[in-house]
């Protein structure tokens, strides 16, 4: 065999599947052998001790998207990434947002814009659909599914990107159409609407009133209505950011009529609660956790827990979604606006994902290495269309890869993390396993913390039609 660019030597390598002691050999950016003894290579890292696990892939971040007038996302392509990066993460797919009253194609182009030469991990590209004219219905959303973005996401909530219950059924059968597949935001427009200005108008403005505005039976609700347009239409749907137990009971009763709805979790819902929004005594630092759907209870949480263990949930994401806080252009609430309707909803987390389910997940027990994997790469590559090049270590396969300490000990803090958000919702979390290195095809560019890869290292994924959407 001629001689490799790399060798990973004398790890653990867990795939979502199999648990194998073996050597990787990678040889321009793909994984060549996997095998005994492989030494005849450039570079030899040693392994012993650590897992070596496919590249992390975060299919729902949020990067450089236009979020409402006066302020603005902390990250871009370049710290995103580099902070994904860090995190052992090697694939994200962020959302390029049609904003109303212009074509879904140009606001496309423009991402591209924001993106090229920037990323440090690989990037693909959802789309958000806010304004289904028949030009985006009808010709762009087919060219740009054809250019390789095979997913959208639409919303039913927010004044900017709320889709009526017409309009969700007219992209929802452009997706059956096209196999496309779509991401649900479920969460009810007018019942946040009557609960906000209620509960402004009795006083209850600070961030905690945002959890108390989106109550779980909000997310029920639009969870059920989706899947019912879902079944008229005959279409697969992925309901993303599920917080708890009321929404997973609408996707257990819509698979058990044999409905295909996909759903995602993300690692507010295991960790946070709503009370985390109450800040220091219900000031302003609550905003730090401000997301939508909000953060629930202890008892939605081992709900939660029970969905990614019994395989209801296909993914888990971080929906990094960051703004800083001490920043009037963030989650400052803007001048004159005094109440958590304000607030943007989201948080940092794409560095902290895969820590925080490896250590609440795998080193407490709650479910197996190989669950892992899948959760946090393998069905992320096969619900959107980049398996097997990406997703698993296996001969062919991109040279993703993230070795892994599994008896590190870290605690989670602000100066320990590479986004350029200002704080992180988990100072102070402790965590036991760690990414050590990151890989990405063939390229080391993370090592012990240290980002040693190059802004353009990361390379635009034209994806596949998913599996999972509507059959031919
Ligand atoms: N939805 C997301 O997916 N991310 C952040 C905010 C939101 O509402
Ligand atoms: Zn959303
Ligand atoms: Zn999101």
């Amino acid at each position: 065999m001629a001689r490799l660019d790399l060798v990973i030597s004398g790890g653990t390598v867990i795939t979502a599947g199999d648990t194998t002691r073996c050597d990787v050999g990678v040889r321009d950016g793909r994984i060549v052998a996997l095998a005994e003894n492989l030494t005849d290579a450039a570079r030899v890292v040693d392994a012993k001790g650590l897992f070596v696990l496919p590249g992390g892939i975060d299919s729902h971040v949020h990067l450089d998207q236009p979020s409402g007038e006066g302020i603005v996302m902390a990250d871009g392509f370049e710290s995103g990434t580099r902070s994904a990066a860090a995190g052992g993460t090697t694939t994200v797919i962020p959302f390029a947002l049609q904003l109303k009253g212009s074509s879904l194609r140009a606001c496309v182009t423009d991402y591209h814009a924001k993106a090229r030469g920037k990323a440090h991990v690989d990037y693909g590209f959802h789309l958000i659909v806010s304004d289904p004219t028949p030009t985006v219905l009808n010709q762009e959303l087919p060219a740009l599914f054809a250019d390789g973005c095979t997913s959208f996401k639409v919303f039913m909530t927010y004044d900017d990107l709320v889709l009526s219950d017409r309009q969700l059924l007219e992209v929802f059968a452009v997706a059956r159409r096209e196999r496309a597949l779509v991401m649900v935001h479920a969460e009810g427009y007018d019942a946040i609407r009557f609960l906000s200005d209620r509960l402004e108008s009795e006083g209850k403005t600070a961030p905690y009133y945002h959890a108390v505005s989106r109550p779980e039976v909000v997310e029920r609700e639009a969870t059920h209505r989706a899947i019912s347009h879902a079944e008229l239409v005959d279409v697969p749907i992925m309901i993303v950011h599920v917080s708890g137990r009321e929404a997973m009971e609408q996707i257990r009763w819509a698979r058990a009529k044999g409905l295909k709805v996909h759903a995602e979790t993300c690692p507010q819902y295991i960790t946070l609660t709503a009370d985390d929004l109450k800040g220091l005594n219900m000031d302003i630092s609550g905003a730090k956790y401000v997301c939508s759907p909000p953060p629930r209870d202890t008892t939605s949480q081992a709900a939660i827990w029970e969905g990614l263990r019994e395989g209801l949930f296909d993914t888990f994401s971080s929906d990094h979604c960051p703004f800083r806080f001490d920043d009037p252009m963030g989650k400052l609430v803007p001048k004159g606006r005094t109440s958590f309707r304000w607030v943007p909803n989201g948080i940092p987390g794409v560095e902290t994902r895969m820590p925080i389910l490896w250590s609440e997940g795998v080193a407490k027990g709650r479910i197996s290495a190989n669950t892992f994997v899948a959760l946090t790469a393998t069905n992320h590559a096969r619900m959107y269309g980049l398996y097997p090049r990406k997703g698993t270590i296996a001969v062919g396969s991109d040279a993703d890869i993230v070795l892994w300490d599994p008896e590190r000990h870290e605690t989670i803090r602000q100066d320990l993390l590479h986004h350029d958000c200002d704080y992180t919702p988990w100072e102070g979390f402790a965590v036991k396993g760690w990414p050590v290195m990151t890989i990405l095809r063939g390229k080391v560019i993370v090592e012990d913390g240290r980002v040693v890869g190059s802004p353009g290292d990361g390379v635009f994924l034209e994806r596949e039609v998913s599996p999972f959407a509507a059959p031919m």
